[in-house]
């Protein structure tokens, strides 16, 4: 039986990420970080066959124990500050977690490892947030990196970081840019759940209006369970590499409002929706949208559900989710 250990097991890819490998028979280990932390409980309830350790990304000892415990065969470092907004408010946090962080992992495996590091396999959770200011449309693997916020810096560390120790150490390290992906596993906190999870609400008459911030910025928004195939393909090479994972299809956050509306009956969202500069950042990304060809060609992969789809798809969960907490 193949065993897996999964730093961000709580976060949205964490968990589907678990259920396609339980499902083709891993043992799978998930780091929970903190104490009492909140979501264990949820991921207990789901999950049941996931098998928690403690860890933090930020403590090297932790993680060295939770190899030892697992002795896994492949590692999908997914856990980080993901939060872009988040990150310019907490700038040193967002370094020491996203960007250190994958140090640690890449070291703790190092370690772990001694003389064999053909023993574990390592995938790094990069992110289409690195091409920032972009520099070609679509972008590619070998697109020129520009990141716009203390998350993009992060995540470019942790790339160049994971491509660094596949080239010095020998690692089967590889490295996912992932564009968007999204499902109703989403934290509220990132547009589209925050605008589904609206939606719903304003459907079943909690609510009136929805505060945003830019509507023109664009998004490759793909569904996350799409994606976390492309991780577990790319550990399945037997060459390590980086792959772009997109939809090669961008949208705006108005499509995003009117295909949301649309499905519960508004056609007309213009007085449903205000927008405040508190929501608007330092430095945007304009337009994100990846080239997968690479992928695809590769990998094999493809995305199967497309954007309005997916919007249907967790204003659906959403809607249920809301009516289950009215009166
Ligand atoms: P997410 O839902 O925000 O999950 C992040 C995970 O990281 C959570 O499990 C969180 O734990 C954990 N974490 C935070 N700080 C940690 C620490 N100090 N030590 C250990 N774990 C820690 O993110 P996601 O959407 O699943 O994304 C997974 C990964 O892919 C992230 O690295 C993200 O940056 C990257 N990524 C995401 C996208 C996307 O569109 N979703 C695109 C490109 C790249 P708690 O639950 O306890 O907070
Ligand atoms: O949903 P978002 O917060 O996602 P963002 O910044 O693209 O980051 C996500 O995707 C990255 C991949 O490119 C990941 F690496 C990262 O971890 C995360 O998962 O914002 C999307 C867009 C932005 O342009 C933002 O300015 O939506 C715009 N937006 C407009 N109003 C808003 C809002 N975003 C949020 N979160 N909340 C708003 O009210």
């Amino acid at each position: 039986m193949p065993r897996a250990l999964i730093t961000g097991i709580t976060g949205q890819d964490g968990m589907y990420l678990s259920e396609l490998l339980l499902g083709k028979g891993y043992e799978v280990y998930g780091l929970v970080r903190g104490q009492n932390n909140p979501k264990a409980a949820t991921l207990a309830e789901e999950l049941p066959d996931v098998k928690q350790l403690t860890g933090d990304l930020t403590d090297l000892s932790s993680l060295l124990r939770a190899l030892s415990t697992a002795s896994p065969d492949e590692v999908y470092n997914l856990g980080a500050i993901s939060y872009v907004a988040y990150s310019w408010q907490n700038a040193h946090l967002t370094t020491e977690v996203t960007a250190q962080g994958v140090l640690n992992a890449l070291e703790a495996v190092r370690l772990h490892c001694g003389d064999d590091l053909s023993q574990v396999r390592f995938y790094q959770a990069s992110s289409s947030e690195m091409f920032g200011r972009v520099q070609e449309v679509p972008q590619r693997e070998t697109t020129l990196l520009w990141p716009r916020s203390p998350y993009g810096v992060a995540k470019v560390f942790g790339h160049y970081m994971t491509i660094n120790y596949r080239e010095s150490y020998g690692m089967h390290a590889s490295s996912g840019i992932l564009f968007n992906h999204e499902s109703p596993r989403r934290g509220p906190e990132f547009v589209t759940r925050k605008v589904t999870q609206a939606v719903a609400r304003i459907a079943l008459g909690q609510q009136d209006r929805i505060t945003l911030g830019n509507l023109e910025a664009r998004r490759d928004w793909g569904f996350a369970g799409d994606y976390v195939e492309a991780m577990w393909r790319m550990l399945q090479q037997d060459e390590a590499d980086d792959y772009v994972v997109a939809t090669g299809e961008a949208h705006s956050i108005r499509e995003l409002l009117d295909v949301a509306f649309a499905h519960v009956g508004v056609d007309d969202w213009s007085d449903k929706v205000v927008q405040d500069p508190a929501f608007f950042r330092p430095a945007e990304v304009d337009e994100l949208v990846g080239d997968p060809a690479k992928a695809k060609e590769r990998l094999g992969w493809t995305p199967t559900v497309g954007f309005a789809d997916l919007v249907r798809m967790m204003v659906d969960s959403d809607l249920e989710q809301q009516r289950q907490l009215l009166p």
